[in-house]
């Protein structure tokens, strides 16, 4: 660091192994000058939607024979194409002229007819996107092909393409990026940047009032709180990269695709014209982004101190995700103080790098305690100022995924609170044995795990303080109505978790460190 002084001055962006402004990244070309290649998910894209026109599937009545189908089918107007390998179930055809609803009625009223319904078409259990870039982003979507060089393995990834079979984001969902500000310009972020309603139209932007009164005048798409204008756009690079991993517009045809495709980014910029950060700017835009109803914040930066003002503004935005990286020095952070990645928290979730075969990137800050979970963050292709599109390397990489599937799980099920979004990401991701001396889950980030832990709904249940807390250990007493469910539960420190099959259950777990939380799974 001591060769950049400019950012030696408290703080550092956690991307780029250490050269936050001058990354050691290789520019793509950009979309258009790319050939685009295909891949298998060009295939994929033929998915189609309703049913097939002039076919219906018709289930006919026991003891129903060869003749009486007949029957039934001229009277309906259809004819018989196609058993389907089941006794009574066949595929017909609707005769010219007739609609496929019309015909199905017929049917049903027939007697020897259980019921007809239309032959829909199916789709294929994984949504990929049709940004030409896609298909070198790793970390969405592992077929095991080589990016930068690197070769990877099948399914070291964030099962993308599976969790947007569900959901591809909100614009609902305001994620707020703490950063060296997001170029909003960029063809593939522009749909996707956060406007204030509060400071937008009839002159809002650009009047010099403060409208809405929240003490940022004409804050219409962000702040920029190192210089102290409404302005957040990037020059550097750093803040615009993690924005296309979370948020890059998906299946529009160009560049890359985000983990959400859909949602809105609130860009606030805390770099000052020197590129330099301070903890007072990172404070305040924390604050800004918990007032202003952002669900989740990445901010893919850190501070080898404990930060006073951080946690204060964290501890006033509880109904907010802060999603942080570890930062990038190879470090046993323990017994460091890295803030906001160690600040204790309930709503901070720390987060590591992982590379495509799953290992932990050589440069990734690590801790069995206070870094949460890792995810994806080598040679990971997002956007960059000026249309581009380039490869970075860090932890900054690593925690907008983490904040980019925050978002879809609050777009999929937005009425579940911070601290379930965070166990349901915690307690989704895919255990890795290599992980766990790293990371307090011992995991590596899954999008659609994560979505199918969120689908539980939050349980009917007492949850009594922790007691007999000490230093190693914590006693956890929960009481639930399993509403006639199997009551299995999830207990979540954050760093340990216990599935259990009682309806009251105490858990002793090591290393406590946030407050529990239970799931009825
Ligand atoms: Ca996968
Ligand atoms: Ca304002
Ligand atoms: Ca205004
Ligand atoms: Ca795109």
């Amino acid at each position: 660091m001591a060769s950049r002084p400019r950012i030696t001055a408290a703080r550092v962006l956690a991307g780029a192994a250490c050269a936050m402004l001058l990354p050691a990244v290789s520019q793509a070309s950009a979309p258009g000058h790319q050939a685009p290649r295909l891949s298998h998910h060009a295939a994929i894209r033929t998915v189609r939607h309703g049913a097939v026109a002039g076919e219906l599937i018709v289930r006919f009545a026991p003891g129903v024979g060869a003749a009486r189908r007949a029957h039934a089918a001229a009277v309906a107007g259809v004819s018989l194409r196609r058993w389907l390998g089941t006794r009574g179930l066949w595929l017909v055809h609707v005769r010219p002229g007739r609609t496929a609803a019309r015909a199905a009625r017929a049917l049903e009223r027939s007697r020897g007819v259980r019921w007809a319904q239309p032959n829909r078409y199916v789709s294929l259990n994984a949504t990929t996107p049709d940004d030409p870039m896609f298909a070198q982003d790793w970390g969405l979507d592992n077929t095991g092909q080589s990016v930068q060089s690197a070769t990877g393995t099948a399914d070291a990834d964030i099962d993308a393409p599976e969790a947007w079979d569900q959901t591809t984001g909100s614009a609902n969902v305001v994620v707020g990026v703490v950063d060296t500000g997001v170029d909003y310009t960029h063809a593939d972020l522009a749909a996707n940047i956060w406007t204030n309603p509060g400071e937008t139209g009839g002159g809002k932007e650009s009047n010099g009032v403060d409208d809405d009164g929240n003490g940022y005048v004409d804050d219409w798409h962000g702040w920029n709180f190192g210089l102290g204008t409404n302005d957040p756009i990037d020059l550097v690079g750093h803040g615009t990269h993690v924005a296309g991993t979370i948020g890059a517009a998906g299946d529009n045809g160009t560049g890359v695709a985000g983990v959400n495709w859909n949602v809105q980014i609130m860009p606030l910029r805390v770099a000052d014209a020197n590129g330099a950060l301070s903890d007072a700017g990172v404070a305040a835009a924390f604050a800004y982004a918990g007032r202003m109803g952002a669900q989740v914040v990445n901010a893919s930066l850190g501070g080898s101190y404990t930060s006073s003002a951080e946690l204060a503004a964290i501890n006033g935005a509880p109904n907010t995700l802060f999603v942080v990286s570890a930062g990038n020095s190879n470090q046993n952070i323990k017994t460091t103080a890295v803030s906001p990645c160690t600040l204790p928290a309930a709503n901070v979730v720390c987060v590591g790098a992982t590379g495509p075969t799953d290992a932990r990137a050589s440069f990734s800050n690590y801790a069995p305690t206070q870094v949460d979970i890792a995810a994806p963050g080598v040679n990971i292709l997002s956007t960059l100022p000026g249309d581009q599109y380039g490869y970075y390397n860090g932890t900054s990489m690593a925690s907008p995924h983490v904040a980019g599937v925050a978002a879809l799980v609050f777009a999929a099920y937005p009425t579940r609170s911070v601290a379930a979004v965070e166990a349901a990401i915690l307690n989704g991701a895919d255990r890795k044995t290599a992980l766990t001396t790293y990371f307090a889950s011992g995991r590596r980030l899954n999008a659609a795990g994560a979505l199918a832990v969120a689908s539980i709904p939050p349980p009917d249940a007492a949850l009594a303080s922790p007691s007999s807390v000490t230093a190693a250990s914590a006693t956890l007493n929960a009481t639930v109505n399993p509403h006639g469910r199997a009551a299995t539960w999830l207990f979540n420190w954050g760093l340990t978790s216990a599935y259990t099959s009682h309806t009251s259950q105490k858990v002793t777990a090591a290393g406590f460190d946030v407050a529990p939380i239970a799931h009825l799974l």
